[in-house]
């Protein structure tokens, strides 16, 4: 496994006033680094976010698509080149976001929406309108816009994003949905050194893979079900809970997209079940690990890479890891007859 450590200091081989245009190749490290007068920047953008992102969630992020103008233009660039694809990894993990003088206690689960009233997810919400359109999602994290990504004493050893005590397995986000978002955005305000975001990239799970496993996944073998934490407010689904048959592989050879969750996939014949346990020792050998920390973003190309997280130690006491997660999508038009009145929210009905 490759574990990277990202400071806020840009190395020295590489300025992070450097020109970047969408032609540019990406850069192999995917991270890029705000320098001091990029997040001034940036901060200064988020007082232009007056709305309340619990109360005034779609007056809030139409403020943040006009002030994403403000966004310095190198990021926005490299943004642009993320949301099209260029980087080669499916991930981007930005260094420097604004932090507030005062970051709030980790509150004990992801009820509250605590995260969303601080400097970091404003800047998050700029951020996300330079790659896509932020999404909310009724039946995950109560429908908030920000939802705090928290270990919960309760979730602990569930196979949710609040747990601890049990590694959160590979898969992507919502792999069970039509409705699936692009990217996943994670902003850091508190980190924890030993819970490590895992990553594979479906260009380097293929790398992995011979050529008639690839070919295998790409048929429509594998059924799922509903993920736990859509299913923690009692809300019914119009697909049912079962949903399937589907194929993990699609898309260009080249470029390919991903769609996998070791946890509630299953093969419908014993080679399919094979092929799922391929992925699985795949990514323990290949995985890369990141430790988020304070002011970093992470965002997560959700065709391009599966994630997973390691178990943590969390303490309970307010000193935990904190991160504001929010969901991006790159088609407002596709989730339209989910939103009821255009808004930002996605009916639980239709997930
Ligand atoms: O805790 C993490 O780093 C990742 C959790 C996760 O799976 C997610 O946010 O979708
Ligand atoms: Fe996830």
């Amino acid at each position: 496994m490759t574990t990277h450590h990202v400071t806020d200091q840009p190395p020295a081989t590489k300025p992070a006033t450097a020109p970047a245009t969408l032609q540019d190749p990406a850069p192999a490290d995917s991270v890029l680094l705000l320098d001091p007068d990029e997040r001034s920047a940036l901060a200064a953008a988020t007082q232009a976010l007056t709305a309340d992102p619990r109360t005034e969630p779609l007056r809030f992020c139409r403020q943040a698509r006009h002030a994403a103008a403000a966004v310095p233009p190198r990021v926005r660039d490299r943004l642009a080149a993320f949301s099209w694809g260029t980087v080669d990894n499916g991930h981007l993990l930005i260094a420097g976001l604004p932090l507030p003088p005062h970051i709030p206690p980790t509150p004990p689960d992801n009820r509250n929406c605590v995260a969303g009233t601080t400097v970091t997810s404003r800047a998050q919400a700029l951020l996300n309108e330079c790659v896509g359109h932020t999404l909310a999602y009724e039946a995950e994290g109560h429908g908030w816009l920000f939802q705090d990504m928290v270990p919960s004493r309760a979730l602990a050893t569930s196979q949710t994003s609040q747990s601890s005590a049990a590694e959160l397995e590979l898969h992507t986000e919502q792999a069970f949905s039509p409705l699936l978002p692009d990217w996943i955005s994670l902003a850091c305000l508190r980190g924890q050194p030993d819970a490590l975001t895992y990553l594979l990239p479906a260009r380097e799970l293929c790398a992995a893979l011979t050529a008639d496993e690839r070919r295998a996944l790409r048929e429509q073998r594998w059924t799922t079900t509903v993920d736990a934490s859509f299913l923690t407010d009692g809300h019914a689904f119009a697909l049912g809970t079962r949903r399937g048959p589907l194929a993990i592989l699609h898309g260009a050879e080249d470029d390919p997209f991903v769609v996998f969750d070791h946890d509630l996939m299953r093969g419908t014949s014993a080679l399919a079940e094979l092929l799922r346990e391929r992925i699985q020792e795949i990514y323990q050998a290949r995985r890369i690990g990141l430790s988020l920390r304070p002011g970093h973003m992470l965002l997560v190309d959700n065709r391009r890479a599966m994630h997973g997280r390691s178990v943590f130690t969390p303490r309970y006491d307010g000193t935990d890891r904190f991160v504001s997660r929010s969901f991006v999508t790159a088609d407002p038009a596709r989730t339209r007859h989910a939103r009821p009145g255009n808004g930002r929210t996605v009916s639980a009905a239709f997930s």
